[in-house]
């Protein structure tokens, strides 16, 4: 047998380019597919971690023992999953400028504030003729959004309510709630516990009141591009805008009540025409207090009570 006639006419010596452009083309393919799906799954990664970062606007990381510092050892950058990510501050701030310190003061300071303060007292009846400025509600509501805020996110959205056919649906929507909340959503403890307030599901004062105040928590933002932005900490955010509202309207000489509407919140939500980022923290009817107005004959703790020195 001619060995040699054999192997020069075989098939794959005189087809050996196109079985080479084969092969090449197999592995190429093959490293390709592998490559992709590694940057695919990196991708997916990097966009759960994202997800992730997203859900955690401050909560406290929940753990039974304190940090030692062994923790540190264990530290992962985030960047090692994040790494296809273009990260840019939401915050568009350049400079730092220098700072002077407090311009203004009250004349007697801290304990005229506390006088300013003490005074306050939550309203639940209005005189309905009443009315003051729009203008002083406005300066409270500027004051307010003073407020510190979670990477200075600012996620608040005061709605100030004056027309009486909307007062009416808003304390609708209210007292159908509030009757269901004071007969079976809270316990028999919270409904006893109230009645030294005198509190129920009626409340006159949502329509008595010449103003509603519907203090919304953005949740989240939006970006100029309209990617979703993080809003750290809004509830506290908020939470501390409507105290210095309240001090506000204390100083203007109004009258205020905290109220939190339970299961109310999607509902005004919707009548008010809110975006679904935000969600109803709290409503303050403010006003002049009645003619024949009463408080209950409340005691607040002494200093000694509510600090600890170290
Ligand atoms: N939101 C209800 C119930 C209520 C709850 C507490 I805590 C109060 O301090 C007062 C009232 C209401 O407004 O009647």
């Amino acid at each position: 047998m001619d060995y040699r006639s054999i192997f020069v006419n075989s098939w794959f010596l005189k087809n050996w380019k196109f079985i080479l452009i084969a092969l090449a083309a197999i592995v190429i393919g093959n490293l390709t597919r592998h490559v992709t799906n590694k940057i695919c799954a990196r991708r997916e990664r990097a966009q759960k971690y994202k997800n992730k970062i997203l859900m955690s606007d401050g909560d406290e990381y929940e753990g039974t023992e304190l940090t030692t510092k062994n923790a540190l050892n264990d530290i992962k950058s985030p960047q090692e999953d994040t790494r296809d990510i273009k990260y840019v501050p939401a915050l568009k701030v350049e400079n730092h400028v220098p700072f002077r310190g407090a311009q203004v003061t009250l004349p007697a300071g801290a304990k005229q504030f506390y006088e300013l303060v003490n005074n306050r007292r939550s309203v639940r009846s209005y005189k309905s003729k009443r009315i003051p400025p729009l203008e002083v509600i406005e300066d409270c509501i500027h004051a307010a959004g003073t407020s510190p805020s979670g990477a200075h996110t600012e996620p608040w959205t005061f709605c100030v309510v004056s027309d009486n056919n909307m007062k009416l649906r808003i304390r609708d929507i209210i007292e159908l709630e509030e009757k269901i909340n004071y007969a079976q959503r809270m316990n028999r403890q919270w409904t006893t516990d109230l009645t030294p307030l005198r509190t129920n599901h009626i409340k006159p004062y949502l329509t008595d009141a010449p103003y509603l105040i519907l203090v919304f928590k953005q949740i989240y933002g939006y970006l100029p591009n309209g990617d979703r932005k993080q809003h750290y900490y809004n509830e506290i955010s908020v939470a501390i805008a409507t105290g210095i509202l309240l001090c506000a309207l204390q100083a203007a000489g109004l009258n205020s009540l905290v109220t939190t509407p339970l299961n109310c919140g999607t509902a005004l939500r919707i009548l008010l025409d809110r975006p679904e980022n935000e969600k109803l923290l709290v409503l303050l009817p403010v006003g002049y207090a009645a003619e024949d107005c009463a408080v209950p004959d409340l005691k607040r703790k002494e200093l000694k009570d509510i600090m600890s020195k170290y």
